[in-house]
Order: C-alpha cells, then sequence, then structure tokens
C-alpha cells in the first residue's frame, strides 16, 4: 500500500456494515452460475485501505424509503425491498431449490410488439420485469445492502451540502447500471444518482456526475437523459467493441429534449493506458466547466485498473489519482464507489484517487 501524504487522507469515509450483508452468491452469466466477482471482501479491502491512510470513517445515516423514490419508480424500490421476501415464502428456496433470486423471462421491446407489460402474476415472473440481466442476484441480505449503500450516498451529498469540500460513500452493492425502474449489472439502486438529486435538492443549480468506472453508466444516463440541470459523463470500454453493457453508451448518446448536450459518452478501445484515458477524463472535466456544475458526483468504478479481471483497459494507480486531481480542481466532490475487483490492488486505486481530489482542491484553492 503506497503511504499517504503527510496529513493522510482527512477526506471522511461514509460507510455502513450492512453493506456486507449482500452475497451474491454467484452470477449467470451465459446460462452458466459462476463464482461472482462482486463480492464483500470488495468492501472491506477499501475500507482497510482507507483507515490505514488516516481516513475518518462516518456512519451511514438511515434515510425513508421515500428519499429513495427521488430518482427512481416507486415501485422498483418496493420490489427490491420485498422480493427475497416472497421468494421464500413462495417455496423457491426450500422446494424449488433456488437459493437465489434470477429472473427467466423478460418483457423486451421484441417480446411485447407493442403491448404494455401487465403486472405478473407470477414471483418468479415478477423479476424479468425488474432486472435486465441475468447476473445480478438477491438474497437473503440484499436489500438491508442495498439500503444501506443508498444511505452511504445520500448522507456523503449531505456532508458537501453541509459546507465541506469532498467526502467518499463506500457503497456496496455498486449502482450506477441502475435506472429510473430497472437493475442490473450488479446494481440495484443508483447511489451516485441519489447524491447527484440530493445536491440538487440541496441548493446546487447545476450538477455533474463523472463516471470513470471501466464500463458505461447507463443506469445514470438514463436518469437524467432528459434534464439540463445534471450532466452526466462517463469514459468507458467501447461497448461497440463488444462490452457491456451492451446496448447503451455510445458517443452519439447526448441527452434528449431539454437535456440535449448534457450527456456525454467517451468510449475507448480495449486495451486503452493512462494517456487516452485521462485525455478523455479531461474532456469531461472541460465539459463540466461549461455545464456550470457547482457540485460534481464522481463515480468512482477502479475496473479500469491493468489488473481488473472485469474490463480490458490499462489504467495505472497513478493514472487515476491524475483523473482525482482533475476531478478535484471542477470544485466540490461527492465520491461514490462503483464498480473494482481486483482485490489486492481496489484499497490503493481509491485512495490514489481520493487523494488525487484532495490535491486538485487544494490547487485549486478550496
Ligand atoms: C458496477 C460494475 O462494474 N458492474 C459491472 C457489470 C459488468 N459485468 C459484466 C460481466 C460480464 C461477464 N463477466 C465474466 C466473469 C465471469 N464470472
Ligand atoms: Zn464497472
Amino acid at each position: 500500500m503506497p503511504s499517504a501524504e503527510a496529513g493522510g487522507l482527512p477526506m471522511p469515509v461514509v460507510w455502513s456494515e450492512d453493506c456486507l450483508l449482500h452475497e451474491p452468491g454467484g452470477e449467470v452469466w451465459l446460462g452458466v452460475r459462476e463464482a461472482g466477482t462482486e463480492v464483500p471482501e470488495r468492501a472491506t479491502a477499501i475500507l482497510r485501505a482507507l483507515r490505514d491512510a488516516g481516513a475518518p470513517v462516518l456512519p451511514a445515516r438511515r434515510h425513508e424509503m421515500t428519499d429513495l423514490h427521488s430518482v427512481h419508480h416507486p415501485d422498483l424500490v418496493a420490489h427490491l425491498a420485498t422480493i427475497w421476501a416472497d421468494w421464500e415464502a413462495g417455496g423457491y428456496v426450500s422446494v424449488y431449490r433456488r437459493d437465489r433470486v434470477v429472473p427467466y423471462v423478460f418483457p423486451t421491446a421484441a417480446m411485447l410488439a407493442g403491448l404494455p407489460a401487465r403486472p405478473p402474476a407470477a414471483t418468479h415472473g415478477r423479476v424479468g420485469l425488474y432486472c435486465y440481466d441475468t447476473m445480478t442476484l438477491v438474497g437473503p441480505g440484499t436489500w438491508e445492502a442495498i439500503r444501506a449503500a443508498a444511505d452511504a450516498a445520500l448522507t456523503a451529498a449531505g456532508l458537501i451540502a453541509a459546507g465541506r469540500n469532498a467526502s467518499y460513500a463506500l457503497c456496496r452493492p455498486p449502482g450506477h447500471h441502475a435506472g429510473p425502474a430497472g437493475y442490473g449489472g450488479s446494481c440495484y439502486l443508483n447511489n451516485a444518482a441519489l447524491a447527484a438529486q440530493a445536491l440538487r435538492q440541496a441548493g446546487a443549480g447545476r450538477v455533474a456526475v463523472v463516471d470513470i468506472d471501466a464500463h458505461h453508466g447507463n443506469g445514470t444516463q438514463a436518469i437524467f437523459y432528459a434534464r439540463p440541470d445534471v450532466y452526466y459523463g462517463s469514459v468507458h470500454v467501447d461497448p461497440g467493441a463488444g462490452w457491456f453493457p451492451h446496448y447503451m453508451g455510445f458517443a452519439d448518446e447526448r441527452g434528449s429534449g431539454p437535456g440535449s448536450g448534457a450527456n456525454r459518452n467517451l468510449p475507448v478501445a480495449p486495451g486503452t493506458g493512462d494517456d487516452r484515458w485521462l485525455a478523455a477524463v479531461q474532456q469531461l472535466c472541460q465539459d463540466v466547466r461549461q455545464h456550470g456544475a457547482e457540485a460534481i458526483v464522481l463515480s468512482l468504478g477502479t475496473d479500469a485498473a491493468a489488473a481488473d479481471p472485469e474490463s480490458p483497459l490499462r489504467v495505472t494507480a497513478a493514472g487515476y489519482r491524475a483523473a482525482g486531481e482533475l476531478i478535484g480542481r471542477l470544485g466540490p466532490v461527492t465520491a461514490v464507489q462503483e464498480g473494482g475487483y481486483h482485490l489486492p490492488s481496489l484499497g490503493e486505486y481509491v485512495l490514489a484517487t481520493l487523494a488525487g481530489v484532495q490535491s486538485g482542491q487544494a490547487a485549486a484553492g478550496r
């Protein structure tokens, strides 16, 4: 672990132990259940690195269920809060021997052919109405962790609203693939979007979400796509080169209606390293300035790391630190944990980014 700079990392880390309760138990990829990479040890690795660097750890404050409706359809929230209990009560565990909730029928546009999706009567039918892939399993502690992660993001945004310059929410599960009414990509509720909306409601006229996770944050994009007040910008591995989320994240998606121009995707080729990745981050920062954002939410996925098993990007810890510096110069930053799956280097990458944010803010006189 690299030593933190003199004085350590004063940035508050918002955390809840409940984030460890989610045990996906793997992921079903192409019909076969495999060991997943979105494991509780991710959070403990990050927490250890930040504690070792001297960061103060604050408890996530419990928010109301209705606070989760600021960016999500109440039906999605209710589904996530109840699906495990329904699954168990329905005998899916005891009789059918399915120890996790996994969908099997999806009401795609191709299936519905223009008809509306009716609320399915069967519990196992209902799952596909909200979950758009087979990799995002629900188990006994999943809801508690989802809610704790959302609480952490909202608490971290609250610290910024109260006048701090930087905060970090150690969210698990991650959130940027969760949209207004659907979940997937190991994400259930959109922690970063909740933070951005909370900052708007606390008085920031314009907010920017900068997403440096290796994957496109299709959920965050969808939530703010038609809105001019929340900019979304992302650098990610090109979905056009065959990467998740496959259907979104292309450069020509620029926002719609009043949100036209307030969405920016910068897909990069597999194999991209620091230089081209940082050039894209710089472009996003220029956008954020132009947008006039008063507060920044950083969707901090470290899966662009060279050693990460979930992406083909080759960014170094120094690259992440440099990205943090660029972003820290823009204004107050609420950083929210997204992906990042290489356990041995995860903590180092998160620490490097947050140290970069602080040094960028110091350089900008914040
Ligand atoms: C938050 C986040 O980073 N979500 C990443 C979701 C992308 N997962 C794509 C998985 C594609 C198949 N993975 C193969 C690994 C087999 N265990
Ligand atoms: Zn990712």
